[in-house]
């Protein structure tokens, strides 16, 4: 034993800049004493290791003892540990039955976990809450697991990104989708600032994966599970395709990931969103269960149990199954001739001779009763005095009007070389009125004048061509900016 101690303090010194004496290594962090050593599993030293500090009992698990996982089936943060048992070889089995909101607010449950949140593991050691934690437990369950060791640079890159994955990409992610599943207040400055946080993060990833295939190394570890499960919820309720385009090797690195077998296995088909997730009002349970209350004071007293038992409900992060979705009116329109994905394709392939090409296209294609184009202005254009603002300010615009890509193309100029600037836009929207749930959903549209292009008019014609095609200079003036929503 003692030689194996003096080993391992060489081990460990190895890895450190300052020797530690044999009361030391007791005493050392546990992540530190974790880690699986560079030795081949029968060396002393990693002996020592399992013996003291008996980190690895599930390895030895008899099967039928499988870690048994507490979460619905479509969690995210459960995805974690349950790919990393695949790459390990480790059975994690769901816990049968499980009802968000039901399941995990009994009394066992607090037990596991006092904060009552999902996912638990239960090991034979006791329970573990917190999807990382669980996840790093699983991917220490087989020895030298490539998930989690290698060298100590290599652990504390992965834990680099782990945290970099919980804390720029996934808590940006939730405070964009938690006020759209309606679990949260919807405000809009909030949402556009973790929108901009995200961008930046996700800026930041993208230069790292212009050079790497994976986060760390040149194999799967647990950061590429934990980030990829994180831009699961992303890439499939919020981030859509226009959105994730300006990150090519972001989005190079998640297809490749998802379609890893045992990331499909758990993850199954990934679909990328076509529309962000439209923000539905915050849930009260509250006041429907008063109404409730009041009508049922009326009858008779129900059982104890039935009673008291909670209401099903999903919690953060927690994929519910979606509800059939409502036919959007638009899509029940009489077909129309003109097909908005082939204006679309035509505006961003035409490069020369964009008159003749793209917006002699646009007028053969346009149908006048499917469709309706529409100018708009900004109602506040004296307070446009900042360049970046009023610019953040239309992107904004463009943004949040991603819930209507599918029945609408826009261009927004911003007009003029000097403060205050003006902006003005022209929509093209699928059928004869601005949709009602743009004009519902989106924040926007009341800051603007909205006025129906009439075609007949030559000159309001002739002043959609301007706009489509970005023409400078625009009523005079230089333009600052030309976006397009396409
Ligand atoms: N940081 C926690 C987050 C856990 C969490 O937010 N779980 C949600 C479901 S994904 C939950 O259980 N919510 C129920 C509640 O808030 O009561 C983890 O990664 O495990």
């Amino acid at each position: 034993m003692k030689i194996c101690k003096f080993m391992f303090a060489l081990e460990i010194q190895h890895r450190a800049t300052k020797p530690y004496s044999t009361s030391q290594l007791h005493r050392l962090p546990l992540p530190l004493v974790l880690l699986p050593l560079r030795y081949p599993p029968r060396s002393p030293i990693l002996h020592f290791n399992l013996q003291h500090l008996k980190p690895d009992r599930g390895a030895f698990l008899p099967s039928a003892m499988a870690l048994v996982l507490h979460a619905g089936k479509t969690n995210k943060n459960s995805f974690k540990a349950l790919i990393a048992a695949e790459y390990n070889g480790v059975e994690v089995k769901l816990v049968p039955d499980f009802e968000m909101g039901v399941s995990n607010k009994t009394p066992e449950f607090i037990k596991m976990n006092p904060i009552g949140k999902v996912p638990v593991l239960e090991t034979l050691d006791g329970p573990i809450f917190e999807s990382n934690a669980i996840a790093r437990y699983v991917s220490r369950l087989k020895a030298n697991s490539p998930l989690y060791c290698s060298s100590l640079i290599d652990y504390g890159h992965i834990e680099q990104w782990i945290d970099f994955a919980t804390l720029e990409i996934d808590s940006n992610i939730l405070t964009w989708f938690r006020p759209r599943m309606g679990r949260a207040v919807y405000l809009p400055p909030v949402e556009e600032a973790a929108i901009a946080a995200l961008k930046r993060a996700l800026g930041a990833l993208n230069t790292h994966l212009a050079s790497n295939t994976y986060l760390v190394g040149h194999s799967v570890t647990l950061a590429d599970i934990i980030l990829t499960c994180n831009l699961f919820l992303g890439f499939t309720k919020l981030m859509t395709k226009s959105f994730t385009s300006e990150f090519p090797h972001v989005e190079r690195y998640f297809w490749t990931l998802v379609n890893q077998p045992n990331f499909k296995k758990i993850l199954g088909e990934v679909k990328q969103a076509e529309s962000v997730l439209p923000v539905q009002s915050v849930k009260k349970p509250d006041e429907s269960s008063k109404q409730k209350h009041t009508d049922e004071s009326k009858k008779e007293p129900k059982k104890e149990a039935e009673k008291e038992k909670p209401k099903a409900v999903a919690g953060e992060g927690e994929d519910e199954a979606p509800k059939p979705k409502p036919k959007n009116p638009l899509d029940l329109l009489p077909p129309s001739k003109m097909i908005l994905d082939e204006w679309k394709r035509l505006y961003s392939n035409t490069k020369t001779n964009f008159r003749e090409v793209a917006i002699k296209g646009f007028w053969d294609m346009y149908d006048p009763e499917g469709y309706s184009l529409w100018f708009c202005e900004y109602k506040y254009n004296d307070e446009n005095t900042v360049s970046f603002v009023t610019l953040n300010k239309v992107g904004g615009f463009l943004q949040r009007m991603d819930l209507a890509r599918k029945y609408a193309f826009g261009k927004m100029l911003v007009i003029g070389s000097e403060p205050p600037f003006k902006v003005k836009g022209l929509w093209l929207f699928r059928g004869q009125e601005i949709p009602k749930f743009v004009l519902d959903e989106c924040y926007d549209m009341e800051l603007y004048e909205w006025r129906k292009v009439d075609i007949s008019d030559e000159a309001q014609k002739e002043c959609v061509n301007q706009m489509i095609e970005d023409q400078e200079p625009f009523e005079g003036e230089a333009l600052l900016d030309a976006k397009c929503f396409k």
